[in-house]
């Protein structure tokens, strides 16, 4: 039954709809781009419900604009430069300007409006991993949508119906566009600011590539031999230190793009896992670690409150994860005795040295010449001396004299007189067998040539 009243409200409302699709279609919002790779500032919530912005390790926030009730985002999907490390640059594919793309904040009940424009030289989609949404905004190509052709725009609506963390990533030539760096962090924030709140709130992507010594672009065939092991696309010395003020209530998030698993390791505190891609973890199924594995696809947010100050190591445990590019084919040659050999191969090779006699922390210090655009195995410096690592490493900075929002690298801890670890310059015991009849024997001479480990020119695999 149609009457006058009802046919001008469905006119109205027709009307309403029209004019905001053509506003939707016709102004696509502007697409921000990042060229630094370093951490930008929290991206404080201009409109909409409050709450307290997540800090991007070597990332940034994507602004938005509010249409009509609706959050509105605008992803480009390109080829970009990203600097892993001072030193080195690779060649990948990122969204607006960087790879990972720009995280997405928003809140709990928001509907969200995401363009995504296809720059890159192939189609793609968008995937929002762990969003609960409807089937055929989930970005799998073929499957739930055609994919983006080069060059067109699409647009993702859904309601971000629960908080916690997910991720975006193409779900259109998976391997080569994850292997090239495509994939962004998304954190939806409760709709009440006081549940589940921290002061600070640090998120990353843990990524891999692999990248030739000396070349730019990543090989995309590579299935799991990948030789650099990033946090957002940085590797140890190019990740920032963790900035954190004593007393501060921590959260740091993580979600696992690479095709291995990644037990991430804390120093100083132990911690609880309170959230993962699933949702938030209720406090009676919470225990407590200082390590905690996350496998592939995964993700994982642990929390504590800082109350020791210093420089707490955060890393991998996987010890070929805390080094860059290096070659395999190297044998180990720990224990093996060169004297007399190195002195015949010196005489034909002049500049033969020996691949780590004595283990390789010499590599943390020495200065070989590396091809361009590739990092040292073991670099970094610190207040005592080389730090020996690479890839998934940075430092937890807990500092007491901080302001709320104060992100910048407070320098290195200076620790209160007598607690740094010394030499011991009294008297030495000596150790004694419980079993008698055996004399313990001393420590055999150094040998009298010191021979230094060396770069390899060669990577192998890798
Ligand atoms: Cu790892």
């Amino acid at each position: 039954m149609n009457t006058r009243r009802n046919f001008l409200r469905a006119g109205a409302a027709l009307l309403t709809a029209a004019t905001v699709s053509r506003a939707a279609q016709g102004a696509v919002p502007e697409a921000p781009t990042q060229d630094k790779p370093d951490t930008q500032a929290p991206l404080a919530p201009a409109n909409g419900r409050p709450y307290n912005p997540v800090v991007t390790m070597n990332g940034w926030t994507l602004p938005w604009r509010m249409n009509n009730g609706w959050k509105e985002f605008h992803l480009v999907a390109e080829p970009v430069r990203r600097q892993l490390a001072p030193g080195m640059s690779a060649h990948l594919w990122g969204y607006n300007g960087q790879s990972p793309g720009p995280t997405i904040e928003c809140v709990e009940g928001d509907k969200v409006r995401v363009f995504v424009t296809n720059k890159l030289p192939e189609h793609t989609t968008l995937h929002w991993h762990g969003v609960l949404l409807p089937c055929g905004m989930d970005g799998v190509g073929g499957l739930t949508q055609p994919q983006i052709p080069v060059g067109k725009t699409f647009v993702y609506e859904f309601e971000m119906k629960k908080s916690g963390m997910f991720m975006y990533h193409p779900h259109a030539d998976e391997m080569v566009q994850m292997a090239m760096g495509l994939m962004g962090f998304i954190v939806v924030h409760p709709k009440n600011p006081a549940l589940h709140r921290v002061d600070r709130d640090f998120v990353f992507l843990i990524n891999a590539f692999d990248i030739e010594p000396g070349s730019y672009t990543p090989r995309v065939n590579t299935m799991l031999d990948f030789n650099l092991w990033c946090w957002n696309s940085r590797v140890f010395p190019g990740i920032d230190p963790f900035v954190v003020r004593k007393g501060d209530r921590v959260r740091i998030r993580f979600g696992n793009l690479t095709m291995t698993n990644h037990p991430i390791h804390m120093h100083g505190y132990d911690f609880a896992v309170t959230c993962t891609d699933g949702g938030w973890v209720p406090k009676s199924a919470q225990w407590p670690e200082v390590s905690v594995d996350v496998a592939v696809g995964q993700m994982r947010a642990f929390e504590f409150v800082a109350d020791e100050p210093g420089d707490w190591g955060i890393h991998c445990h996987k010890s070929h994860h805390t080094m860059n590019a290096m070659g395999h084919k190297v044998p180990t040659m720990i224990g093996v005795d060169h004297r007399g050999i190195a002195e015949k191969i010196i005489k034909l090779v002049p500049d033969y040295m020996v691949m780590g006699e004595r283990g390789m922390a010499d590599m943390g210090e020495m200065e070989m010449p590396l091809p361009d655009n590739t990092l040292p195995m073991m670099t970094g410096a610190g207040p005592f001396g080389p730090l020996e690592m690479g890839g998934m490493f940075s430092v937890v900075k807990v500092r007491e004299s901080l302001a709320r929002n104060d992100y910048k690298d407070p320098g290195w801890y200076q620790h209160p007189p007598g607690t740094v670890a010394r030499e011991w310059t009294g008297a030495t015991p000596v150790a004694t067998r419980a079993s008698p009849g055996h004399k313990v024997s001393a420590p055999t001479a150094a040998p009298v040539r010191e021979l230094r480990a060396r770069k390899p020119t060669t990577h192998g695999n890798h």
